[in-house]
C-alpha cells in the first residue's frame, strides 16, 4: 500500500506540506484545483505550481481528488459534450504532470452528506455526524446553509457558488431515475475511459456517501452489485473505484473486506476510515481503531494485505483533536494517528507472513 494524504493547497489548508512529509510512510498528496468550477478545463500553470510545491517537500502528486463532473453530464443534457471534452483535456494534462489516478464521483447535486460537522464527543474531540431523523425533517437549502456556508472553510464538494442554485438543481433532477443516471454515466465513461487508458491514468469512482438515496435524489453506487455494474459499463483497468470503507460501511449490509477481495484489481485508490453505526440509522466518524467503531479496520487492512495491494491509500477523515483549528474531517493529528494505525496493522501482517528471521527463531 502506498500512503498518501489529502491536501487542499497552500492558501486553503492549515496543514503544511512539511508536516505531511513528517508523517511516517507518506509519499504523496491527494490534491485538486478546488476553485476551478466543475466542467472547466484545468490550467497547466496551476497544476505545475502544485507540483513544484510538493516536489520541494519530497512529495508526489500522483492522485487527484476530485475532477468534479458537471451536473449537465449527470443530467444527460445536450451541453454535456463540451464539458466532457474539457474533462478529456484535463485528463491529458494531468497525465503530463505525473498523475496516475483520478478520483471522481457521480452523485447528483450533493457530494457527501452529514448533519453536524462539529459533533462533540465525550472526550472533547469533535467529529462528523449523520443524524437520520434530523435529515428527514430538513430542507436541502438548510443543509446547504449549514455546510456550504461554513465561515471558516469551503468544504470539498460543497462549493457555495454552485449550490446557490440548489433549488434549480433539484428541479432539473425531478423525474431523473436511477436508470437515467446509469445511462448518463455510461455515456460519460465511454468517452473518458479510453482517454485515461491511453495516458496511463486510472479513473476511480468514489461510492455514494452515505450509501442510500437522500432527499429523493437517485444514488447509484452503494453496494457490491452496483460496483459490479459500474465496472462492466466499460471493462478496462482504467475504469476503477475508490473503495471508501467509511462510505460503503455506513450500511451494515455492505461487507467491506469482501468488497476488497472481490474488486482488488480494480481499486487503484482506497479510503480507509471507521464509523460507528447506530440502529436508528445514524452514524458517526470515529478514530481508525477497530474497537472504536463498527468497522473492523484490521480485517479491511488484512484483505488489502492478502491481495498484496499496491494501490494508493489515504486515511479518509479524522476527528478534530488536541485543540487543532482544522477543516472538519481534515485535521493533521487524527489522520496522522490513523496512518500509524494502518501501518501498524500492515507491518505486523508483513512480519507474520514473510519474515524468515522470525520463523527461523521459532524453530
Ligand atoms: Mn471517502
Amino acid at each position: 500500500m502506498r500512503m498518501v494524504f489529502r491536501w487542499f493547497g497552500k492558501d486553503h489548508d492549515r496543514v503544511e506540506l512539511q508536516h505531511v512529509k513528517q508523517i511516517p510512510g507518506v509519499e504523496g498528496v491527494v490534491w485538486a484545483l478546488h476553485d476551478i468550477p466543475a466542467g472547466e478545463e484545468w490550467p497547466m500553470d496551476r497544476m505545475l505550481e502544485v507540483k513544484r510545491q510538493a516536489d520541494e517537500c519530497g512529495l508526489h502528486i500522483e492522485v487527484v481528488e476530485s475532477v468534479n463532473v458537471h451536473e449537465d453530464i449527470k443530467l444527460g443534457l445536450p451541453s454535456r459534450d463540451g464539458y466532457i471534452e474539457n474533462y478529456q483535456r484535463t485528463i491529458e494534462k494531468l497525465a503530463r504532470v505525473g498523475v496516475k489516478v483520478i478520483c471522481y464521483n457521480f452523485m447528483p447535486v450533493f457530494d457527501w452528506i452529514r448533519t453536524d460537522l462539529y459533533k462533540r464527543m465525550h472526550d472533547g474531540s469533535t467529529t462528523l455526524f449523520y443524524e437520520k431523523r434530523k435529515l428527514d425533517h430538513m430542507d436541502p437549502a438548510e443543509l446547504v446553509a449549514a455546510i456550504a456556508h461554513n465561515p471558516d472553510h469551503v468544504m470539498p464538494g460543497w462549493e457555495p457558488e454552485r449550490l446557490k442554485y440548489v433549488k434549480q438543481l433539484f428541479e432539473a433532477y425531478s423525474g431523473v431515475t436511477k436508470e437515467d443516471l446509469w445511462h448518463n454515466l455510461q455515456y460519460f465513461l465511454e468517452r473518458i475511459v479510453p482517454v485515461a487508458e491511453k495516458h496511463g491514468i486510472r479513473m476511480a469512482m468514489h461510492p455514494d456517501d452515505p450509501p442510500w438515496p437522500v432527499f429523493g435524489l437517485p444514488r447509484i453506487v452503494t453496494s457490491s452489485e452496483d460496483i459490479r455494474r459500474l465496472l462492466k459499463l466499460v471493462d478496462s483497468p482504467s475504469n476503477g473505484i475508490t473503495l471508501c470503507s467509511g462510505s460503503l460501511g455506513a450500511n451494515p449490509d455492505n461487507n467491506v473486506p469482501e468488497m476488497v477481495e472481490e474488486f482488488a484489481d480494480r481499486i487503484p485508490f482506497a479510503h480507509i476510515r471507521n464509523v460507528k453505526i447506530y440502529e436508528n440509522g445514524d452514524f458517526i466518524e470515529t478514530s481508525h481503531r477497530s474497537e472504536d467503531g463498527s468497522l473492523d479496520i484490521y480485517r479491511i487492512v488484512k484483505a488489502y494485505h492478502d491481495c498484496q495491494f499496491t494501490g494508493y491509500v489515504r486515511p479518509d477523515h479524522g476527528r478534530t483533536i488536541w485543540g487543532e483549528q482544522a477543516r472538519p474531517g481534515y485535521g493533521l493529528y487524527d489522520r496522522a494517528l490513523g496512518i500509524m494505525y494502518l501501518w501498524g496493522i500492515w507491518d505486523a501482517l508483513e512480519r507474520s507472513t514473510n519474515s524468515p528471521v522470525e520463523s527461523a527463531g521459532a524453530e
